[in-house]
């Protein structure tokens, strides 16, 4: 078994190919374009299944095998020399939100393609198999949870649950899976993992600031979800005396007010906001009769989210009393802090400074897929920052530089975990 150390061909000058990774990043852009430079390519559309299948076709021009669950998360396998070992897994999710970036996710799934691809041209070979990953609904917009497929995947979701899920339009999860043809036979959460690592942008300002070539991530800070419905009446925007409205939709301003409270009561971590909303009938001239919104609030701290949504029911149920309006409240999404394992955390660390990139120990203020795996398997991030910290937006941008210094520490801490042998 050779390790970097005593191979001067695995040491400092193994990178990838920065102009291949970039050409594939940009390739896979053109699929569910955005109307602003970025993407929309959303879970179980049609454009989530045309990038599906071109990254089917990439992995197996690279001498993957395609193994594919019944959660429609994919598996690209290069074989290592002992296939009875476990593989170590990369990988991250091809869905973007409607006004998505070409990053977000998209960059943790072809690095790990760039990672083989690499190998390959160096026929460099391994003893444990590696396997590129894309998680199915890791942005939970479409359908709520975020991490879907792969909470299943790690046993926190049920399948049967999951496939339930419907979207705005009453269309179920398991319906939209079959339909787009990427529904597999290969029961979820079967495969077990030797360790999984995961390259995602930073969707924060942090490493730009400071500077940082590489965010070494430590920690994943927790996240919930309560949707919130309140029922007032519709009635006459003209007509209607003050005293005589049951608005909703004044409501939920004042409850949006007291999530912002919350919140920076809690400063300087924890966050909080309301993304999703809908107000009904959601017309000019009518005094909404009801609103549904969903609150999410993040932490590193798992008491201070406690306080957070605790708080939020009162305060909400108090201004409702107060309006004598009807409120009701259902958590749709959430997962405790994660602690990242030291193995696959010094793995990066030293990776980066191996290659001599910059790196910072970071804690992912996102949620991703390695959160929910690394309740399964020994996991580590690799983070990488973006410009101005912008994310879940179509001007989301990064450098190829930015780009390959990830993919390079992840090809350096895949191979010191998968062992490399002559
Ligand atoms: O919501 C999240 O943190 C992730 O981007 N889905
Ligand atoms: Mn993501
Ligand atoms: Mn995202």
């Amino acid at each position: 078994m050779t390790t970097h150390d005593n191979n001067p061909l695995l040491g400092k000058n193994l990178r990838v190919n920065a102009d291949r990774l970039w050409d594939s990043l940009m390739e896979m852009a053109k699929i569910g374009p955005g109307v602003a430079g970025g993407n929309n390519r959303q879970t179980l559309t049609d454009e989530d299944a045309e990038g599906r299948a071109l990254f089917q076709k990439w992995c197996e021009d690279a001498g993957c095998s395609m193994g594919l669950d019944s959660m429609g998360n994919m598996f690209a396998m290069r074989a290592g020399t002992e296939p009875d070992l476990l593989p170590v897994y990369v990988g991250s999710h091809l869905d973007t939100q409607p006004t998505g970036g070409k990053y977000d996710g998209v960059l943790g799934v072809l690095s790990g393609l760039e990672l083989v691809r690499t190998l390959n041209d160096l026929d460099i070979k391994t003893r444990h198999p590696i396997v590129v990953t894309n998680w199915t609904n890791e942005e939970g917009t479409r359908y709520a949870p975020p991490m879907l497929s792969s909470g299943v995947f790690a046993g926190i979701h049920s399948e049967e649950w999951a496939k339930d899920r419907v979207d705005i339009n009453g269309k179920r999860f398991g319906d939209e899976l079959k339909r787009i043809g990427w529904e597999g036979d290969e029961p979820v959460g079967a495969r077990k993992m030797h360790a999984m690592f995961e390259l995602h942008i930073e969707q924060g300002p942090i490493l730009e600031n400071e500077g940082k070539d590489i965010g070494v991530v430590t920690h994943g800070q927790g996240l919930s979800w309560t949707q919130i419905t309140i029922t007032g009446r519709d009635a006459h925007t003209g007509s209607t005396p003050m005293p005589l409205r049951r608005n909703a939709g004044l409501a939920m301003g004042r409850v949006l007010e007291k999530v912002d409270e919350i919140a920076l009561s809690h400063a300087p971590h924890a966050v909080g906001a309301a993304g999703h909303i809908e107000v009904f009938p959601n017309s000019r001239n009518v005094i909404p009769g009801k609103v549904i919104f969903t609150v999410d609030f993040r932490s590193p701290d798992l008491d201070v989210i406690t306080d957070m949504e605790a708080r939020l029911r009162q305060e909400a149920q108090q201004i409702a009393d107060t309006m004598g309006l009807d409120i009701a409240f259902e958590k749709v999404g959430g997962f405790d802090p994660v602690t990242f394992d030291d193995n696959c955390v010094s793995a990066i660390r030293d990776a980066a400074e191996r290659l001599g990139y910059s790196h910072l120990n970071i804690i992912s203020g996102a949620g991703h897929d390695a959160c929910w795996i690394s309740r399964v398997a020994p996991t580590g991030m690799i983070m990488c920052p973006c410009v101005d910290g912008l994310s879940h937006n179509e001007a989301e941008d990064i450098t190829k530089e930015w780009a390959t210094a990830g993919t390079d520490v992840l090809l350096h801490a895949v191979l010191d975990t998968a062992e490399i042998v002559e």
